[in-house]
């Protein structure tokens, strides 16, 4: 079964390949760093956009900075618990396949998992190394929020998430982001933006099995929330804490992973949207 069909169902969203300037919806310059403690950003954008490669160019460039990598291994390999006598742990299977290949029995369930292990990441204290650096900064790749905004929102949309299913989906996942809304804070997201065709291409280069299935639709639903969060702003989050949240765009349409110069172009950006958090 290719994956893209299923996704495909109830889909709303237009799709709009607008560019934008890069500092749209940065606010003007509060002063370096004003207020205490890491400026935390997520960095955002569609499945093979390039995010863990941008990930990768920041922690060379900026090697001081902490970065949280998504955990999609954990994803491909999730563990049970050992008993009591044995307490070792064992693999029960790849749930991420389990997702593509069969969306609307696994959607909700992998919602459970990605979730909770972003919360882990998220919530984990800041390193030592860190809170002794003069300007700290802490990266994630993705967040609990484009988990909803982008993910659970679009699979709800697409039918591989039942009305019931989404309903109780966002009743925990506000709960539990007030619960811990201080710690969850984000200072700024950088959206890597590039057209669903692009993402495709770098998708099949980098050809993770499990998505072998997707097709161009899905990006296309995928690129549509994006947009509608990020640029046209017309997915409103529910947390207060989220509404107003500077935004860096990043067109990425061009390869940047060879590139020095285009590297370096979008390291320069980076640095002047850290400065003016
Ligand atoms: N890639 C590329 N050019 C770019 C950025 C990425 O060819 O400018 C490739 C990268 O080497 C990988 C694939 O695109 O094979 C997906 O990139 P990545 O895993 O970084 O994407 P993510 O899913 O993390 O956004
Ligand atoms: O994203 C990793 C892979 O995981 C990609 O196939 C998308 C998928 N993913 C990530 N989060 C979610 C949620 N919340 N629901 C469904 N699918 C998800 P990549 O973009 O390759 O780094
Ligand atoms: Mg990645």
């Amino acid at each position: 079964m290719a994956a893209g069909r299923v996704f495909l169902r109830r889909i709303r969203a237009p799709f709009c390949y607008m560019a934008q300037s890069p500092l749209e919806g940065a606010p003007s310059s509060r002063g370096l760093h004003a207020g205490c403690g890491p400026r935390r950003l997520s960095i955002e954008g569609n499945i093979a956009v390039g995010k863990s490669s941008f990930v990768k160019l920041l922690t060379k460039t900026y090697p001081e900075w902490h970065i949280a990598t998504e955990p999609v291994a954990t994803w491909q390999n999730i563990q049970a618990l050992g008993t009591q006598k044995d307490s070792a742990t064992q693999s029960i299977g790849n749930l991420l396949d389990m997702m593509y290949r069969e969306p609307t029995r696994w959607s909700y369930t992998f919602q459970t998992v990605s979730f909770m292990s972003r919360l882990k990441i998220q919530l984990e204290p800041f390193p030592e190394n860190l809170l002794q650096a003069k300007k700290p900064v802490q990266i994630f790749e993705r967040s609990v929020y484009s988990d909803r905004y982008i993910f659970a929102k679009n699979l709800f949309e697409n039918g591989s998430l039942s009305d019931i299913e989404w309903h109780i989906y966002q009743d925990w996942h506000s709960f539990l982001l007030q619960e811990f809304a201080s710690r969850l804070k984000l200072h700024g997201f950088i959206y890597l933006q590039a057209t669903p065709q692009v993402c495709l291409k770098r998708l099949y280069l980098r050809a993770r099995e499990e998505e072998k299935g997707i097709e161009l639709a899905y990006l296309e639903q995928l690129h549509g929330q994006h947009e509608a969060w990020f640029i046209h702003k017309t997915t409103k989050p529910h947390f207060e804490a989220l509404q107003n949240i500077p935004v860096l765009v990043l067109d990425v349409n061009d390869d940047f992973s060879e590139e020095v110069t285009k590297q370096e172009e979008l390291m320069r950006k980076v640095k002047t949207f850290v400065k003016n958090l």
